[in-house]
């Protein structure tokens, strides 16, 4: 008799333990996103063509839907060189390539804060402001960037829209003149492409 309550009080517990463990850890997994640079069809670029891969990772914990650190791994290689080989990358309203990178429209902006960079908090920056991205010594780009904010998925998710690289510097908002709060002043888009989930 005592032993029969004693295996069903284990029998309890150790149930418990097993639905409770698999609550707290969630099933998890990644969501994937990649994206194809190619050089601005509306700009002439003296150097020759710009191609690239952004590859985006972030997981995603099915039962908890929450989403982790937004991982990007950068590849990109024609850059010109520029003044301090700087280029400006962000996330833009759309992936509309009819007028070239021209008619990607402005950075995607859903919560309307002003231009900012990627350490700076949601209502001082845009969704998808990542900074810069530098030339290595062999005059490309091979960075893996990670960004607190942006999403894949869910709600103001950035699959689907337009990721943009600029001929100058991102100032990330503090250069003082009216570009730097729409744009950080980064000049022309050199190279663009549709971030298409994978
Ligand atoms: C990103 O997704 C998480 C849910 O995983 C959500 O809490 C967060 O608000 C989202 N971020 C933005 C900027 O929408
Ligand atoms: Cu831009
Ligand atoms: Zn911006």
């Amino acid at each position: 008799m005592v032993l029969v309550d004693i295996f069903a009080l284990v029998t309890a517990v150790l149930s418990f333990l097993a639905v409770y463990g698999a609550a707290q850890r969630c099933l998890s997994g990644f969501i994937t996103a990649t994206c194809q640079l190619r050089t601005n069809p509306s700009t002439e670029n003296p150097s020759g063509p710009i191609t690239g891969t952004v590859t985006f990772s972030q997981r995603v914990t099915a039962t908890c839907r929450r989403l982790g650190t937004l991982c990007m791994h950068v590849q990109v290689q024609g850059l010109p060189q520029n003044v301090d080989n700087h280029y400006g990358l962000h996330v833009h309203e759309s992936a509309d390539l009819r007028n070239g990178c021209e008619s990607f429209g402005p950075h995607y902006n859903p919560l309307g804060s002003n231009h900012g960079g990627p350490t700076d908090s949601l209502d001082m920056r845009h969704m998808g402001d990542f900074g810069n991205l530098r030339l290595n010594s062999r005059g490309d780009v091979d960075v893996t960037l990670t960004d607190y904010l942006a999403n894949l998925s869910g709600n103001n998710g950035i699959i689907r829209r337009g990721l943009v690289l600029h001929a100058m510097r991102d100032d990330l908002g503090l250069g003082g003149i009216p570009a730097s709060l729409t744009t950080g002043n980064s000049g022309a888009r050199l190279a663009c492409c549709e971030i298409l989930q994978t």
